[in-house]
This record gives structure tokens, C-alpha cells and sequence, in this order.
């Protein structure tokens, strides 16, 4: 029997400009679960840890940084490393992967097709593929022999075999589970994805995004006498949740914020990252500001972002009856030929109030 951890993009040393959270502390985090994960395939003396490219950054990475790739890898000796790698971090004659020497047990793939690496002592070859640059477009199988039949056989591949993006090294998932591998180790597509008890893509252990949301982690797995078994593991320190609420015009400031506390647990809410959209109506006493329900929401919530798409729910008839003799009461009587249930008849209605509203606050 052989065990496996498979992980990969893990993206040590993102950027993570376009976020409006701590990406320092983020960085430190991406490391961090590296390191756990690392940490791990020792403890656990799995024989192999899979790392399916996007190990790194390369734009701003270091040779600082990836000597400490090493001095963490280092640790699990008794493990054998592969590493096959990606778009982030191509394998060309740049590369920070060249600028060490790594320990023996460590092997990264080249880029001349599919390349085999054998374990004799534990009648297994994992089989892999390394990116040169961050486009590939070209069919690393061509030349590839098939495998042997009498032993464990491995894939470990970067690619995207589930839009089949023709710059991102499309794959055929069809055409690999057809080359009778006992497992595809498949990194690129950052939501964990299951396709067949054989083939997965792991993730990314700690998400990057507010497109990576649910659960994060690796795969653990084992073969035995033709049988493999894998299982996803949430790993991530902390996970991304988009949550959708519905106001009706009659919440209170105070109401809403409650409502927005209400959407996980205490312990979650200090922990995660939350982007909460605010739909429906509001008063027009309560107009929402984001920016300052995000501050009144700090303390409650390690990241919270409000995104307000509420409509104001103004009293048509009210309106109308008061200011019947000038151009609000014109507009809404106008309005109200047209029928109001069309949503882009209501959006017109809503946003000329607005302006025609705030210019009478404005003189
Ligand atoms: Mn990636």
C-alpha cells in the first residue's frame, strides 16, 4: 500500500492587491497552512506528497522565499516530494526552482512531455509534467509510452480539464482515465473537484478570493492492491462566504446590522471572510452607507464587506399627494402609467425619485 497528500496552488506570495484585507497577514497564512500541510505528511509518514503546480508566485517571489520552500520541505524527508509545475510558477531557465539544490527527496518535473520517476522499493512511478511558461497550448502526451500494468501508476498535472481553457494546457479527462492510472493528481482549477474516485483536483488549501468559496483543503489518499481511496480534508485557516439579505423597508440601521451579525456563528463571524449583499427595500430614513455599516460591523466580523443594493421605498402616493403641483408629483403620476411590476419600469421610477429627491434636499 502507498499514501499520498495531494495539494498545489497554493500561491505563496500573492499580492492579493485588488483586496481591501490584511494581504500581509494572508501571505503569512499561505505559509503558514504550507507548512501545516508539510508538517502533516510527517506526522501522518504518508509515502508521497503531490504538489500539483502554482506552488508559488513567480512575479514576486524571491530567492529568500524559496529557500524557505526548502528549509520547510526539508523537514519531511522520509517523504518523497513531487512537483510538477504550473502557470504561476513555470519551470524555464529563470526559475527560481533552479537557483537551489533541493534535498534528493524532492523532484520536480521537466518540460519535455510527460516525464516518469520511478520508486522501485515501492512498486511506484508517478508519471508528471512541469509548464515552461504561462501559456500551453500543446499536447504534452505526444510522445508519452503508457504505463505498466504491474505497478502503482500517478499522475501529476497542472491543466484545466473542466472548461478545457485551450491556453491553459486543456485536458482530456475522458482520454486520462483512459490511460489506467491509479490516480491524477490535477492542479489549476482552485475549487476542490472530485471527478472520479481516481482523478481530483485538490484546490487551493487556503483560498484566494471571494471566487473560492466553501470549503478548502487537500486530498489525502491510499492505494492498495488496485484500489484507490481518497478523501478531501478542509485545511483552510479561513474560508470566503457570500451571504444574500433581503430587507423589506420596515428595518430599523440598528435591525439591519443585527440581521447582518445573525449570518454565522460568533466564532465564525471572528474568522472568516464575509461580502454581504443587501437587496430590497429600505426606508428612506435608513439609506444604507456601506462604508459606515462596515465600520459599525468591525468589531463583530474579522473582514466584512457590505455591498448595498437596496432600493429606497419611497410612499408613492404620499409623495405624490405632496408634492402633487411640481415635478415629483408629474413624475411619479407619469410612472404610474407604465407598468410598475416591469423591473426596468420600477428602476426608472426609483432612480428618478432618487435624483428628483436629493435635489429638493439640495436647495
Ligand atoms: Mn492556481
Amino acid at each position: 500500500m502507498i499514501t499520498f497528500i495531494h495539494t498545489g496552488d497554493l500561491h505563496l506570495g500573492l499580492q492579493f492587491r485588488s483586496m481591501k484585507f490584511d494581504s500581509n497577514n494572508r501571505r503569512y497564512e499561505l505559509w503558514h497552512t504550507f507548512e501545516r500541510i508539510v508538517n502533516m505528511a510527517v506526522e501522518e509518514e504518508v509515502d508521497f506528497l503531490f504538489i500539483a503546480g502554482d506552488l508559488f508566485e513567480e512575479s514576486y517571489f524571491t530567492l529568500k522565499d524559496i529557500r524557505r520552500v526548502k528549509g520547510i520541505l526539508s523537514k519531511a524527508e522520509k517523504v518523497e516530494i513531487l512537483i510538477a509545475a504550473g502557470n504561476h510558477d513555470p519551470l524555464n531557465k529563470n526559475s527560481l526552482y533552479y537557483s537551489i539544490k533541493w534535498p534528493e527527496n524532492v523532484t520536480i518535473f521537466g518540460t519535455a512531455g510527460i516525464e516518469k520517476k520511478e520508486f522501485p522499493h515501492k512498486n511506484t512511478a508517478v508519471f508528471g509534467y512541469s509548464w515552461y511558461k504561462g501559456e500551453i497550448e500543446e499536447d504534452p502526451f505526444i510522445n508519452f509510452q503508457g504505463i505498466d500494468k504491474e505497478k502503482i501508476n500517478i499522475l501529476l498535472i497542472h491543466g484545466d480539464a473542466l472548461t478545457r481553457d485551450e491556453k491553459y494546457l486543456p485536458l482530456d479527462s475522458k482520454y486520462l482515465q483512459s490511460l489506467g492510472f491509479d490516480y491524477i493528481a490535477l492542479g489549476h482549477i482552485h475549487q476542490p473537484t472530485i471527478i472520479s474516485e481516481k482523478m481530483a483536483y485538490c484546490g487551493s488549501p487556503e483560498p484566494l478570493s471571494f471566487k473560492e468559496t466553501g470549503d478548502h483543503g487537500i486530498i489525502k489518499g491510499a492505494i492498495e492492491n488496485k484500489k484507490t481511496n481518497i478523501d478531501f480534508i478542509p485545511f483552510s485557516s479561513r474560508t470566503f462566504k457570500e451571504e444574500n439579505i433581503i430587507l423589506d423597508g420596515s428595518f430599523s440601521y440598528g435591525q439591519i446590522l443585527d440581521k447582518i451579525r445573525k449570518i454565522d456563528s460568533k466564532e465564525h463571524l471572528g474568522k472568516n471572510f464575509y461580502r454581504v449583499t443587501l437587496k430590497g427595500l429600505v426606508s428612506p430614513e435608513e439609506r444604507i452607507v456601506a462604508s459606515h455599516m462596515e465600520k459599525d460591523l468591525s468589531s463583530d466580523f474579522y473582514y466584512i464587506e457590505i455591498i448595498d443594493e437596496t432600493r429606497v421605498d419611497y410612499d408613492l402616493d404620499a409623495l405624490e399627494g405632496e408634492y402633487k403641483d411640481n415635478i415629483i408629483g408629474y413624475f411619479i403620476r407619469e410612472m404610474k402609467k407604465r407598468d410598475l411590476d416591469d423591473e426596468i419600469n420600477r428602476q426608472a421610477l426609483y432612480l428618478g425619485l432618487e435624483a428628483l429627491m436629493k435635489g429638493r434636499v439640495g436647495l
